[in-house]
C-alpha cells in the first residue's frame, strides 16, 4: 500500500535518534542507587593459552564472510535463541540494554517484510543512491531483488530502543543507545558464525518504520540491521575479497 510507506517514510525522517527525553519526564539514574557489587568471577589464563586462543580465535573469524544466497535448510530454534542470548551479553550504556531482536520464521511475514524492502530497495537502487553509490556495489553484486528474505529459515530483525521506559511509565533515558546496539551487533554476527551459520548484515533503507508496524514493535524502537540467517545455498559464491593487514588497520604507540 504505497499510501501508508509514503506516510512512513515521513515518520522515518524525523530525526529523534539517541533522543534524550525532557528533565522533566526523567527521574535520575533506573539502577537502584544501592545496587549491591559481587565478586568478580575470573578465571586467568597463561600467556600461552591467551596466544593460543587468540589465534584460533582469529582463525575462526577470518572464515566469516557475508552470503547472500541462502538455503531453505531448518536450523533449531535453539541455536538461534542461544545466538541472541549471546548478543544479550553486549555492555550497554548503563546497562540499559537498549535492544529488542525480532526472530521470524512464519512464511507470511516474511513475504510481507520481502515486499516491504524490495518496494523501498527498488527505490534506493533506482533513485535514492545516486550514480556513484550503485557503483560502488557494483561488484558485490547486490540487487533491489531481495530473494533470502523468503528463503533463509530465520530473519533478526535487530531493533535499538531510542528510549525505554520505567516501572512508573516514565521515559528511561538508554545512554550511547546507537553504541550499545553496534556492539550487541557485532556479537550478534559473532556469535551466528560461531554457531556454523552464515548471515548477510542488510541495513534496508527507508524500511524501518514499514517493518516495524508490521512486527507490532512500538515507536521508541528503530530497526538497525535486518539478518537472514540460515546454511548458506549450495552454489553460493562469494566475492574475492581480501581484508586490509595488519600495518593498515593499526597504530602502535
Ligand atoms: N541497503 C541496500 C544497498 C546496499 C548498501 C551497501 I553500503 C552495501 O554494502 C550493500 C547493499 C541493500 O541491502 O541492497
Amino acid at each position: 500500500e504505497p499510501d501508508l510507506l509514503d506516510e512512513l517514510d515521513d515518520l522515518e525522517g524525523l530525526d529523534d535518534e539517541n533522543e534524550a527525553p525532557a528533565e522533566d519526564e526523567d527521574e535520575g539514574p533506573a539502577l537502584p542507587s544501592d545496587l549491591k557489587h559481587v565478586p568478580l568471577q575470573f578465571e586467568r589464563r597463561t600467556p600461552l593459552e591467551s596466544l593460543t586462543r587468540s589465534q584460533e580465535f582469529l582463525d575462526l573469524m577470518s572464515t566469516r564472510r557475508t552470503v547472500r544466497s541462502f538455503s531453505s535448510d531448518p536450523v533449531s530454534p535453539e541455536i538461534i535463541r542461544n545466538i541472541i542470548k549471546t548478543a544479550g551479553t553486549a555492555p550497554s550504556g548503563a546497562h540499559t540494554e537498549p535492544w529488542t531482536y525480532v526472530v521470524v520464521t512464519d512464511m507470511e511475514m516474511k513475504v510481507k517484510i520481502r515486499e516491504i524492502v524490495e518496494h523501498e530497495e527498488r527505490i534506493n537502487y533506482e533513485r535514492r543512491m545516486g550514480d556513484q553509490w550503485v557503483t560502488d556495489l557494483k561488484p558485490l553484486k547486490t540487487f533491489w531483488e531481495k530473494e533470502y528474505l523468503s528463503v533463509a529459515p530465520y530473519l533478526i530483525l535487530v531493533f535499538k530502543q531510542v528510549y525505554g521506559f520505567k516501572e512508573n511509565g516514565r521515559k528511561k533515558t538508554h545512554y550511547y543507545n546507537e553504541m550499545s546496539v553496534a556492539i550487541a551487533s557485532g556479537i550478534l554476527l559473532t556469535a551466528i558464525h560461531n554457531a556454523g551459520l552464515v548471515s548477510l548484515t542488510s541495513t534496508p533503507l527507508n524500511c524501518g518504520p514499514a517493518i516495524r508496524v508490521l512486527l507490532g514493535r512500538p515507536k521508541n524502537e528503530k530497526l538497525t540491521l535486518l539478518l537472514p540467517v540460515g546454511y548458506p545455498a549450495p552454489d553460493a559464491t562469494v566475492p574475492d575479497l581480501t581484508r586490509k593487514p595488519l600495518e593498515d588497520i593499526l597504530v602502535e604507540i
